[in-house]
Parts: structure tokens; C-alpha cells; sequence
């Protein structure tokens, strides 16, 4: 495989409204992250994505965007991006922005002006559509965050703008070639300014099937989920293909696809050598449990099934190109509350969890208090404790599906977005040292056991474990395996083990035992060295490894 410059990174995602508050007005800013950058740099990372700080309404926190070309005030000013990227950069560390391009805000200018002349330019900037009776939609597709994917278009009764996501996120309509050319001055402009790259939000919904049609109901609500109609649209190749040529390409720079449902055929050409991106993010345990009724019918999730997802998606793409990975983001909830049992879930078992993804193909990414073990929210009382614009939806649909209110604030204890948007968990002073005022999202009432400053002098903390994971995966004595070592699973036949083998020029095995019990394993070939564990005394001879409860080793055959 050809070497790119990202292969051997480590990435990490900054959710900028909950990161860290410079001025105190409650709300995180660039600012703020300015003043982290050492910090980022001692943790070991070298690619920070940052969720959006464009110029929003914030009606979806940031991925509504009104101008591509400003910073909201809220997150400072571009003087202040420009000093981030700068710093950044001499730090080693480059700049990852959000692409949010299948749709914008209804405050664009884009969208202000086809809602003045729906048939002028710009109304071809947008899926506008009559409906001449007010009544009779052009689809029954049910947009991501509930309801209807189309309303009212503002001044205009007898026609509606398609919005797969929040009705202030009208779509983009990428058929229409100049729109293509608008976005791709604006992504060579940010390019320009020297930033590393951009994580692409969205993007498989940028191809539509057209014409427009209906799918059969699959809620009493009468609508269809829009899987529906992706899995009919073809040919989104070709925008991708013209994006990265237009694009990334030119600069070398690193791309990261939030891509879902691709199939098998299709992924050399998303990640493959000059494919249309760098890499795309493994979603492939995000989507476990998941039921196409709603959250609250999501089953629960066994260490098998985690493993066997994350192996198999692996070996789907051996030889083929990089994925990213991850055990949350920020619309997941926390993955150590997610993939480790509520009864076993301490500093042990989410080390382990930690060293079973991190050290997998592909470019680790760290989210935001990741590594400090931060959790779940722990209660819900209820809906005015949160805040993200999906909430409703999961509600409603879990009122209607009869769970009781309580029941239906517990399905958003578990899976709501705002578990990973609650401030950062700096220290156990007021508000957990991330504002000086009450934040915009609650704070996460177990800062006072969870946060950096107890854990920063620790060396048995979460956060240097995290700190020797980065580094491990730095030292010039394993790069070569850990980056570009073949990937093979192993004792597939034991339940709850997570073990798989790196290797190139070494041989690297690492064992996540995914449970309380024990587990005593053969070794094909003597053990070398330990090069990492979340326990101090891991017992093995020449022949057999001993394996407590939870336990994670990292070692050389
Ligand atoms: O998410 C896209 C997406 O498709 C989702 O699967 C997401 O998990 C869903 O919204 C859950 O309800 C991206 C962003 O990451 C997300 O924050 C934005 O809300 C969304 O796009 C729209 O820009
Ligand atoms: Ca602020």
C-alpha cells in the first residue's frame, strides 16, 4: 500500500460548543481549544477534527450552515481560526474541518433568495417541488430527525423544499453543476488557508433517486425511512469522484467519510488507493442493536456481537484502504456506557474497550472526554434538561409506541446525542472547570468523580493509559506493524474475547478479554515482551496467557 502521511496518526474530534469556554459566556469556542493545544499535543494527537463553527443558527449545533465563509461570534472570529490552525501547526497538529455539504440553513443566502424567485438560480440551488393543493407531498420519505422530509417553502403556499434532516437544513441539490463549483471554491478556499483536511458529514445523502417517489410505509406514520430511497440512488460516484479531483486531491489533503450503507463492490472506490476519500469511519457497531422502529426498540449489545462486527468490517477492507475508528462521537452515545455492562463499567473495563479499538487497522480518532472515561448522562427528569433538535423524535416515537414518559426519558438516557455534547470534564471545580457560568448543556453531575485534573498525575488514570496507547502507536519499533501489519482475528471460537494479530516485521497480538470472567489461552509461540496492559500482573508462561476479567494485554510474540 502506497504511505500517506495520515496513516500513522491519531485523530481527535472536538465538539467546539462543549470543549472548553474562554470568555464565560457558556459556551466552548476556539478560543478555548487554543488554549488546549498543549494539552492535545502531550495526549499524542496530530489530526484535531472540529465538529462546525461556521456561521449557524445552531438549529442542529453548527451542521445548519448560513455562511461557509465566517465563524459564528459565538466560537470567536476567523482571526481566531487563523491563529489555531497556525499554532496547531507548529505543534505538529493539523486541522480537520467539517464538511457539511449536503445541506445548508434556511438563513444561507443561497436559500433566502430561492424562496424570493423559486424559479431563478438559485431556487436550482435546492429540491423545490409544487404542491399545488397544500396536502399532496412529492414523497412519504421520513426525515432523519421525524416528520415529513418536506415543508412549506417560506412565501410560497403551493410549493415545499426537500430537508432529509431539520427543516432549517434544505437540501443541496448536487445535480446542479454550478452548485457543485460553489462548493468546491469554498473547499479549495479553506484549503488554501492550510487546513489538513475535512471530515465529510452526511454525505451518502447527496444522491437522490429521482424521480421522486414513494416507498411502502414502514411506521404507522405512514412514512418510509430514507434508506429506502438511498439504497435505489445510483451513479453518487461521480460527484465524489469530481469533488476529490476538484479537491483533496490537488492539496494531499486528508479526508474522512461519515459514510453508511456502501456496499461491498463499492468501497475501492471510496477508500482505495486515489478513492474519493482518505478513509471512512467504521459505523459498523454503531448501527448494532438498531430497529427500524425507533430507539426505543434497540436491543442490547453482547461483546460477541461488538467484536464480530468491528472484525468483520475490518477484514472487509483488508488490502483495500484505511478505516477510521472510533467508540463514539458526537451523536453516539458514550461507548464505554454503550459496550460495557452498567455493573462492570470502571477505569479497568474501559481501558480495555480503549485497547481493543485503538490498536485496530486503520486511524484511531479519539472523541472529546474519551479519555477521560466520561459517561452517559446517569438521569433524565426530564425533556428541558436537554437540548438536541433529534429529541423529540425519539420521544414521540416511544409515546407512541406506549412506552410510559419515564420509559421514554430512559430511551433517551441511553441514546440520546446531548450524552456526548455535555461540557468536557476539565476538573471538580464548578461546572467542571469548562465555564465560569452555568454552561449551555447540563455538566454531567459525575464530574466530581470523573475529570482530567484528578486523573492527569495518576499513572494508572484512563488518561495516561490513553497517553500510552498514542504512544505505543508512535514508537518507531512497532510503526511498521501497528500501521501497516496484515490484521487477523483470532480465537474467534471463545465467547467474549476480542483478539486479533498484527503483523509486518514483528508480530503484535492483543487480547481484550470483553467480560468479568476469566479466560486461560494457549499461546501459538512464546511471549516477547508486554508492551502494553490495563493490569499490573498479567500471568503467562511459555505456553499459556491468563486472562482476568476485563483484562486488556498488548504484547510481542
Ligand atoms: O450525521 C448524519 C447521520 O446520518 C446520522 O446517522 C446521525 O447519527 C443522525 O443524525 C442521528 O439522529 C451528521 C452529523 O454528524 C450530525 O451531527 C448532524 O445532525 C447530521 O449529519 C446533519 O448534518
Ligand atoms: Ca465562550
Amino acid at each position: 500500500m502506497e504511505h500517506k502521511w495520515w496513516h500513522g496518526k491519531t485523530a481527535y474530534q472536538i465538539y467546539p460548543k462543549s470543549f472548553m469556554d474562554s470568555n464565560g459566556d457558556g459556551i466552548g469556542d476556539i478560543r478555548g481549544i487554543i488554549g488546549k493545544l498543549d494539552y492535545l499535543k502531550d495526549l499524542g494527537i496530530d489530526i484535531l477534527w472540529l465538529s462546525p463553527i461556521y456561521k449557524s443558527p445552531l438549529a442542529d449545533q453548527g451542521y445548519d450552515i448560513s455562511d461557509y465563509y465566517d465563524i459564528d461570534p459565538r466560537f470567536g472570529t476567523m482571526e481566531d481560526l487563523d491563529e489555531l490552525i497556525a499554532k496547531a501547526k507548529r505543534r505538529g497538529i493539523g486541522i480537520v474541518m467539517d464538511l457539511v455539504v449536503n445541506h445548508c440553513s434556511d438563513e444561507h443566502e443561497w436559500f433566502k433568495k430561492a424562496c424570493e424567485d423559486p424559479d431563478g438560480p438559485f431556487g436550482k440551488f435546492f429540491y423545490i417541488e409544487d404542491c399545488k393543493d397544500g396536502k399532496t407531498l412529492p414523497t412519504n420519505w421520513r426525515s432523519y430527525f421525524g416528520g415529513s422530509c418536506w415543508e412549506k417553502l417560506p412565501g410560497h403556499d403551493d410549493k415545499v423544499y426537500l430537508h432529509v434532516f431539520h427543516k432549517k437544513q434544505p437540501d443541496l441539490n448536487w445535480e446542479n453543476p454550478l452548485l457543485r463549483k460553489e462548493i468546491y471554491k469554498m473547499i479549495n478556499w479553506w484549503l488554501n488557508k492550510g487546513i489538513a483536511g475535512f471530515r465529510i458529514d452526511a454525505i451518502i445523502n447527496i444522491k437522490k433517486k429521482l424521480p421522486f417517489s414513494n416507498y411502502p410505509a414502514d411506521r404507522d406514520d405512514g412514512l418510509t425511512s430514507m434508506d429506502n430511497m438511498l439504497k435505489e440512488a445510483t451513479g453518487i460516484g461521480e460527484f465524489l469522484n469530481e469533488m476529490a479531483d476538484e479537491t483533496f486531491r490537488k492539496y494531499d489533503a486528508f479526508s474522512v467519510g461519515e459514510v453508511f450503507n456502501e456496499k461491498d463492490s463499492e468501497l475501492p472506490l471510496f477508500i482505495g488507493q486515489n478513492g474519493y476519500f482518505s478513509s471512512m469511519f467504521d459505523f459498523s457497531t454503531t448501527n448494532l442493536g438498531q430497529s427500524s422502529e425507533g430507539w426505543h426498540a434497540a436491543g442490547e449489545i453482547t461483546a460477541n456481537e461488538y467484536r464480530d462486527a468491528i472484525f468483520a468490517n475490518h477484514q472487509r477492507v483488508d488490502g483495500i484502504g484505511f478505516l477510521s475508528n472510533i467508540i463514539e462521537n458526537h451523536d453516539e452515545p458514550r461507548g464505554v456506557s454503550r459496550y460495557i455492562k452498567a455493573e462492570d463499567l470502571n477505569d479497568h473495563s474501559k481501558k480495555m474497550l480503549a485497547g481493543l479499538y485503538f490498536f485496530l487497522p486503520g486511524i484511531p480518532f479519539i472523541y472529546q472526554g474519551q479519555e477521560i472515561g466520561m459517561e452517559n448522562l446517569e438521569h433524565i427528569d426530564n425533556m428541558d434538561q436537554l437540548d438536541d433538535c433529534a429529541n423529540a423524535n425519539i420521544y414521540e416515537t416511544s409515546i407512541a409506541a406506549c412506552l410510559s414518559e419515564k420509559e421514554a426519558l430512559e430511551v433517551l438516557r441511553k441514546h440520546s446525542r446531548d450524552n456526548a455534547r455535555t461540557p468536557f470534564q476539565w476538573s471538580d471545580e464548578e461546572y467542571a472547570g469548562f465555564s465560569s457560568t452555568k454552561p449551555w448543556l447540563l455538566v454531567n453531575p459525575n464530574y466530581k468523580r470523573i475529570n482530567l485534573k484528578s486523573q492527569i498525575s495518576d499513572s494508572d488514570s484512563i488518561y495516561n493509559f490513553y497517553k500510552k496507547m498514542t504512544a505505543l502507536r508512535k514508537d518507531p519499533a512497532y510503526t511498521e506493524t501497528l500501521v501497516y501489519g496484515s490484521f487477523t482475528p483470532m480465537h474467534m471460537d471463545i465467547d467474549n474475547l476480542a483478539c486479533y494479530k498484527k503483523s509486518a516485521d514483528k508480530t503484535i497480538i492483543v487480547y481484550a478479554n470483553h467480560q468479568a470472567k476469566d479466560i486461560v489461552l494457549p499461546l501459538d509461540a512464546p511471549l516477547k515482551k508486554i508492551l502494553l496492559s490495563n493490569s499490573k500482573d498479567v500471568v503467562y508462561d511459555n505456553y499459556e496467557i491468563h486472562l482476568s476479567g476485563y483484562d486488556l494485554v498488548v504484547c510481542e510474540l
